[in-house]
């Protein structure tokens, strides 16, 4: 028998394919921008309500600071629809926190309030926190300021009121570990109840020491489903890749399942090179109207935005064969 060599560049037909790259990929990058900018990446998405999909990308500008530009597409995919100037930036003399720019949305839609809460990095002196700004429209904003201090990131709203109160999902860093946290509030502007969701593994595994949220929790027929990018320190860097976890749908903060390996990673080239190379880093995904399709929208080595595309079922199938429920060392 003879034996092909590949290497980490090939894909292996050992592991089960669960994401499919769009072959337009990249979608975005700085080359569309309507005005300068030097990266495009880490979009949160949405679906408005006439179909149209909305990108909130990461605009960061030769200074090094960040900021928000929303780009809107019918089809998801092509003839983006940019604004002409940024849509959400960085407001450093009322909010001193994002004096180093507002970084990494997530967009929850909230039927309660009729509006999208977007939380973001806000990257000011004291580090990266975690803010809050809702809209109806993506066009004006009302901002509820720094929600969790740092260094804190990661963040997205839950939809829906958990036992009568807001609940986020965050990224507190600790020495001990970076870890995904669930805190609750009852207005949006005080958090508390912090407790522990999602822990960091340690040594050799793919996520040990840094883990985190990478799009809002997906609603499914099971629970929410939780894409979470797992940071593995190696000799030349960093490698950010995804990894899968079910939490139980009316109490968000325990873990169902949790996949041991890794569903998806750098490999293409977009992917692989960039301004930090070997990053898929997943900020937003939008539903097809058959409620299982999932696109899910992410940056490409800190340089672009790309599109993968899989279906909730076949993430909770692959769950259900290679889930454990304590899988946390
Ligand atoms: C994380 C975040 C992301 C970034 C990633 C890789 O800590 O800051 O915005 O894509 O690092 O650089």
């Amino acid at each position: 028998m003879t034996h092909r060599a590949t290497g980490p560049m090939s894909v292996s037909t050992h592991y089960d394919v669960l994401f499919d790259r769009h072959p337009a990929n990249p979608i975005l990058s700085a080359a569309d921008w309507p005005y300068p900018a030097h990266s495009v990446f880490n979009a949160g998405a949405t679906r408005l309500t006439d179909g149209t999909t909305l990108l909130l990308c990461r605009v960061e500008d030769r200074r090094g600071h960040s900021h928000l530009c929303a780009a809107r597409s019918v089809d998801g995919v092509t003839d983006w629809t940019i604004d002409p100037r940024p849509t959400f930036e960085a407001d450093p003399v009322r909010y001193p926190e994002e004096l180093w720019g507002v970084e990494d949305p997530r967009i929850t839609w909230v039927p309660e309030l009729a509006q999208w809460a977007i939380a973001y990095t806000a990257f000011g002196r004291a580090g990266p926190g975690v803010a809050l700004a809702l809209t109806r429209d993506f066009r004006t904003f009302e901002r509820c300021g720094l929600v969790m201090p740092p260094d804190d990131k990661d963040a997205a709203l839950l939809p829906y009121r958990v036992h009568g109160k807001f609940a986020m999902i965050h990224r507190p860093m600790h020495d001990s570990g970076s870890h995904v946290w669930i805190s609750y509030s009852p207005d949006l502007r005080n958090w508390g109840g912090r407790t522990l969701v999602l822990a960091a593994r340690r040594g050799g595994w793919w996520d040990a020491n840094k883990v985190g949220l990478s799009p809002p929790l997906i609603e499914s027929p099971r629970g929410w489903l939780m894409i979470y990018h797992g940071v593995r320190h190696t000799a030349s860097g960093s490698l950010y890749r995804l990894g899968l976890a079910l939490l139980d749908r009316e109490n968000p903060a325990t873990v169902l399942l949790r996949g041991d390996a890794w569903v998806f990673g750098p490999e293409a080239p977009y992917e692989r090179f960039g301004d930090v190379d070997n990053v898929t880093f997943p900020c937003g995904v939008t539903v097809g109207t058959d409620g299982d399709l999932l696109n899910v929208y992410y940056g490409g080595a800190d340089s672009c935005v790309a599109l993968a595309t899989t279906r909730i079922s076949r993430l909770l199938a692959w769950l259900d064969a290679h889930g454990r429920i304590d899988s946390s060392n």
